[in-house]
This record gives structure tokens, C-alpha cells and sequence, in this order.
């Protein structure tokens, strides 16, 4: 089964091939000709996401699916959130993301935090929503260069590494994305067994 991934970001394009098995083929916006700057205007991570793949579906009428992922932070009500990839935006002061979450958590003695994705899927025409979390914690400084976002500061539960001092292999035993992705390809199994 070929299925467009309704996405820009090529760490998540990365994440979600080294977790697929080969029934499964993934078409990259880019490789699939699609330069498109797709909104995100709601404010949930499953809005987000029907969105994402709506768009697509809309130009191409190919099967589609597109994720949207936010980290929820305790001590911070949940922020960043679905505002998790814009989060420093107009705030000259932080260099980054990750800069403005160290900033935040200073002096928090409250740590966790989880990743929560959403993939939406459309397959036929049809939408169906599936979630991946990661429950773990902010740790007060950048450790590893691997993966992207937030990675080098969030350590999931049952591990003593960030995510980005890990390997793909290592961060899909743990990670929202490889959860969320695994309940899609259940659910595709189980639609069209062959
Ligand atoms: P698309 O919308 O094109 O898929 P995006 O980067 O805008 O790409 P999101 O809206 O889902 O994706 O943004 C979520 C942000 O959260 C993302 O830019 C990263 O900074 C961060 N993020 C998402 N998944 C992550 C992960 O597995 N590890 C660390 N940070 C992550």
C-alpha cells in the first residue's frame, strides 16, 4: 500500500520509514512534486492533523496521512502544546524552542511532561484519527545531537538518555510517533489482510 505522508518535516518522514514495514510505501511531499506550506490554524493537535491530511487528500485524491505532535508539559498547563513548533516565534530573545522550554521550566521542580501525536489518515475518502504518547521529563539541559525538536531535552520513562543521544532504532521503542504509527498499520492490517 502507497500512502502520501502530508508532511514538511523530513525528521518525521526519517522516523516514520525506519518504523514501517514493507507492505508499506511513504511518498514525501516533496517526492510526490507538492511544495506546500500546509496551515496549521486550530488549536488541537487532532484538528491540526484532519487538516493536514485533508489538504492533501483534496489535491490529489491519493490515500494520505499527516501527524501533528505537541509536547505537554505538566508544570506548564500543557504548554507548549499544539503551539509546540511555533513556540518562540516573535520572541527575539530565545534563541530556539528549546531555549524558551529551559527558560520556562527554570527553578521547576515538576518535570514531566509527555509527546502526543496524532496521525489522521485518509484512505478512500474516509478519515480515521490514531494516537501515540510518550510519557517522560524535561531535563535542564541540551544532551545529544541526534533528532530534531525537543529532543535533546526530553527523557522518555524507562530510559536514562534523551531522545536525541539515541539511535532511530532506540527512540521508536519509546516514542509517540512509533505508537501512534503502530495503531495505523494494526488498523490497515486488519482492513485489507493479505
Ligand atoms: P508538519 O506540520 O509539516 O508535519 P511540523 O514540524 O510543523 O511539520 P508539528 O506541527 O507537528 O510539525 O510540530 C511539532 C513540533 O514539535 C516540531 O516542529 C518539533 O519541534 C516538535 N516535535 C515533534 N515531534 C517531535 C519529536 O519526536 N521529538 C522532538 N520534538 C518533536
Amino acid at each position: 500500500m502507497t500512502l502520501i505522508f502530508a508532511t514538511n518535516n523530513n525528521n518525521k518522514v526519517k522516523e516514520i520509514r525506519n518504523a514501517l514495514n514493507e507492505r508499506f510505501e511513504i511518498i514525501s511531499l516533496k517526492e510526490a512534486g507538492i511544495d506546500k506550506d500546509i496551515p496549521e490554524p486550530y488549536d488541537t493537535l487532532e484538528a491540526n492533523a484532519s487538516e493536514k491530511s485533508r489538504v492533501i487528500f483534496e489535491m490529489t485524491g491519493k490515500n494520505c496521512f499527516s501527524e501533528d505532535t505537541g509536547l505537554e508539559v505538566e508544570a506548564l498547563n500543557g504548554e507548549p502544546g499544539v503551539k509546540s513548533a511555533r513556540y518562540a516565534d516573535g520572541e527575539p530573545q530565545y534563541v530556539d524552542i528549546v531555549d524558551k522550554l529551559l527558560a520556562k521550566m527554570e527553578g521547576q521542580d515538576n518535570r514531566r511532561a509527555r509527546f502526543r501525536t496524532v496521525i489522521s489518515v485518509i484512505i478512500d475518502g474516509k478519515e480515521s484519527l490514531f494516537e501515540g504518547i510518550c510519557e517522560g521529563r524535561i531535563i535542564t539541559e541540551r544532551r545529544g545531537s541526534n533528532g530534531f525538536g525537543y529532543d535533546p531535552v526530553f527523557i522518555p520513562d524507562g530510559a536514562d538518555r534523551t531522545f536525541a543521544e539515541m539511535e532511530l532504532d532506540e527512540k521508536k521503542l519509546y516514542s509517540h510517533r512509533a505508537k501512534a504509527l503502530k495503531k495505523l498499520i494494526e488498523w490497515l492490517q486488519q482492513s485489507s489482510p493479505s
